[in-house]
């Protein structure tokens, strides 16, 4: 079937081939796969119940530590020798978390990518820089693979040496760029430096951005650095990488591909499936995986999921941008904090720069310090008045948040910069045992 067939089929129809594949699913895992069949057993649950889309609750979660336990290939349903691919995810404590592929899993995620790649306007005329990480990290070879089933010319630059990076995106011409979008701010900012304008001195058109949490202001100000159209890409190594989830050129929301994914919103807490609309954490089944398939997989990430038809015809489910992880949620004199929502209100505040540091630090209370970057424009102006804009932006961060917020101001590029995932949070309380 073609892609704009799948994209565009009616809900009954899409739902009747998950229902379909789920059942294949949760078969073949209880075969193949010796921790799912003990987990279904643990849990008194049999293949033979599930019989429709609604059974899928009767069946447990799968979480990363399972992943964990199971290091490096315990989750494998194929015998090694049908894996062309292994994949890893940093751990930042521990084990890395391996994912693995058989020729048939990379056939199908170079497809789910091109389709990500054409829902958003990219054609074989297009040039694409890629500039995420090659290597274990899914972000560098998914983007080329998908790019190279569309018939775009791959530029497989990725990440480092930004101003070879800035050369290349400009002699060759480039018209996409996918990096994350902390790594397209800096490539902005470099330019800059070398004398370009990016907006004009390169053809950039569009870009694909994620791999981490940013927001609408960001957006902005990519877009308006870049003069491109920023577009949200999610994904999971677990799930395959980049491509699980994409915006069309009406960005509203990100089209989850559900003739491969089964989505679910849960209550992080209670593990408690919620209703279309409300805000939780996602929960993914995976369709069409052979080397590793995953059941309910939880994936940390915070967003809101929607089943209405989009604009641009297409008929799967829409989740919102990811709000955070409810791993980074950070709890402050007991109240929630997403650095999204610090992100946020920085980036729309003139005078602001390119990059901050979150500091949770406690004494006997929580105490939330920001660092926060001038832009260069603001700190060269001797007219500018930094205690005013240091004020500001205190101000904007306690009223958005609803507690106190101590902000630093940091002279331009003087706080650190990242070519892969930002890391922008600084808890001291972990260091110091706190939690
Ligand atoms: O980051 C895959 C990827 C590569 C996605 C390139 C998009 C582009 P992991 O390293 O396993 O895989 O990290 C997955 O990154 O659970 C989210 O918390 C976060 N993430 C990924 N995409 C987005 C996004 C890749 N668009 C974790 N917005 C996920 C917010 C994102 N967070």
């Amino acid at each position: 079937m073609l892609h704009r067939e799948i994209e565009t089929m009616k809900r009954e129809e899409l739902e009747r081939i998950q229902e379909k594949k789920l059942k294949r699913l949760v078969r073949y895992c209880y075969q193949k796969i010796p921790f799912y069949r003990k987990l279904f057993k643990e849990n008194n649950v049999e293949p033979d119940d599930i019989k429709r889309l609604e059974d899928l609750s009767k069946l447990p979660f799968t979480v990363k530590d399972h992943l964990r336990e199971n290091y490096p290939f315990g989750m494998l349903a194929v015998d090694m020798k049908e894996v062309v691919r292994v994949h890893a995810s940093s751990g930042t404590t521990g084990k890395p978390t391996v994912v693995a592929y058989t020729q048939n899993d990379i056939e199908w995620w170079s497809n789910l990518m091109a389709r990500c790649l054409a829902t958003a306007g990219a054609t074989k005329d297009d040039i694409m820089h890629v500039a995420y990480g090659y290597g274990l990290f899914t972000g560098g070879l998914g983007f080329h693979y998908g790019g190279e089933k569309l018939g775009l010319t791959v530029v497989p630059s990725s990440v480092g040496n930004t101003k070879r990076q800035i050369m290349l995106i400009k002699d060759f011409g480039a018209t996409i760029l996918a990096c994350t979008p902390s790594y397209a701010l800096y490539i902005s900012e470099v330019a800059k430096k070398e004398g370009l304008d990016p907006s004009s001195d390169f053809k950039l058109r569009l870009g694909f951005f994620g791999a981490e949490p940013w927001s609408e202001s960001m957006r902005k100000k990519i877009e308006e650095s870049l003069g491109l159209k920023a577009i949200d890409i999610y994904g999971m190594s677990e799930l395959c990488g980049p491509g699980v989830s994409v915006e069309c050129e009406h960005q509203n929301g990100l089209h989850i591909w559900e003739d491969s994914f089964i989505v679910e919103v849960i209550d992080p807490e209670t593990g408690e499936v919620l209703d279309e609309g409300e805000k939780g954490e996602l929960v993914f089944t995976t369709l069409d995986k052979e080397a590793m398939p995953l059941i309910r997989y939880r994936t940390r990430d915070i967003s809101v999921v929607t089943k209405e038809e989009c604009e641009c015809g297409r008929t799967h489910a829409r989740m919102l941008r990811v709000q955070g992880r409810s791993d980074d949620m950070l709890k402050i004199r007991g109240v929630n904090v997403f650095p999204s929502q610090i992100e946020h209100v920085l980036m729309g505040i003139e005078g602001v720069g390119e990059s901050y540091l979150i500091v949770v630090d406690r004494d006997i209370l929580d105490k939330l310090t920001v660092k926060v970057e001038m832009s260069e424009k603001f700190f060269n102006n001797k007219k500018n008045d930094v205690d005013i804009l240091k004020k500001k932006i205190e101000e904007e961060l306690n009223s958005a948040l609803g507690i106190k917020v101590e902000v630093e101001l940091a002279e331009p590029n003087t706080l650190p910069r990242f070519e892969g995932k930002a890391k922008r949070i600084v808890d001291l309380r972990k260091e110091k045992g706190i939690f």
